[in-house]
């Protein structure tokens, strides 16, 4: 084919191929949410609609895009785990990262009314995104485990914030000051001794976050076949079908990942 005297201009892509080996995580975070969640009248301090459509989106994502092998979400974030191996867009962070963006925030707002109904989405949402690579297994299991770590420490704080304001009378400012400096131990105690409230009784969702996974299910349907000189006769054909199913579970410990053999790729 005849090139045009334009075709140099090509050469000024940058080449951004993710490391070979390594984990690529794409992590999307809500732009300035903050906000959104004020405006969009978010209930304090989760709002069980705007996690469970973040989760919709993040299901779109792995549905549509290949190779992702775990998602975890908290808040207005979701991180997307490319399997090790992958020769997606020949790993290129730019197609990656932007994919997954886009395909999160359309599905965002292309589900919104079935999370929403009535509260009408007052302007378009944005999410900011961003590629790291992680060399080990280990190193991808911290990354994980500290993002469901925060979520746990953000989420401790704000249900004794919001309590100490909804159930104990205090103002935003004083509920801050009552805070200041306490620890994990002196927050529990805030929530059991005042409130009679087991933090650990709270809902799994606030408190770990959601874990996507695929998880293959066996499914049987009957069919009726028929061969020459035969009877026409009934068969069952059973199909390994993968689903993805959305967990509320720890993932720092080892047992999950015991029961989920099939994520990490050996270090090679
Ligand atoms: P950014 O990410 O720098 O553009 O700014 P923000 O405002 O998105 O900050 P970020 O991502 O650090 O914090 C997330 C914000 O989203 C935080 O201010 C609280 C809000 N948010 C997230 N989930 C909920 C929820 O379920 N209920 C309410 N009321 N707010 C939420
Ligand atoms: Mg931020
Ligand atoms: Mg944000
Ligand atoms: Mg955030
Ligand atoms: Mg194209």
């Amino acid at each position: 084919m005849a090139k045009s005297k334009f075709e140099y201009v090509r050469n000024f892509e940058t080449d951004d191929t993710c490391l070979r080996n390594c984990y690529i995580v794409v992590r999307l975070d809500g732009r300035n949410f903050h906000k959104f969640a004020e405006q969009h009248n978010f209930t304090k301090p989760n709002d069980n609609r705007a996690l469970s459509l973040m989760t919709r989106s993040a299901q779109s994502v792995m549905e549509e895009l290949d190779d992702i092998v775990i998602a975890y979400g908290q808040s207005d974030e979701y991180s997307f785990v490319f399997k090790r191996s992958t020769n997606w867009f020949k790993r290129r962070a730019s197609k990656l990262m932007t994919h997954v963006a886009s395909q999160f925030s359309s599905s965002y707002v292309f589900y919104w009314r079935e999370y929403f109904g009535e509260q009408k989405l007052l302007y378009p949402p944005g999410f900011d995104g961003r590629v790291v690579l992680y060399p080990s297994n280990h190193n991808l299991r911290d990354y994980l485990s500290w993002r469901q770590a925060d979520c746990h420490i953000n989420n401790l704080y704000n249900t004794v914030f919001w309590t100490l304001v909804q159930r104990g009378g205090l103002s935003t400012s004083q509920a801050e000051d009552r805070l200041k400096g306490t620890l994990a131990a002196d927050k529990n105690e805030i929530l059991f001794s005042e409130f009679n409230i087991n933090y650990n009784n709270e809902s799994p969702l606030h408190r770990k976050g959601t874990t996507l996974v695929w998880e293959k299910t066996d499914e049987s349907t009957t069919k009726k076949i028929k061969l020459p000189q035969e009877e026409e006769k009934e068969i069952t054909v059973t199909r390994t079908r993968k689903k993805i199913a959305a967990l509320t579970c720890d993932i720092i410990g080892d047992e999950f990942w015991e029961e989920h053999p099939d994520i990490l790729e050996n270090d090679s």
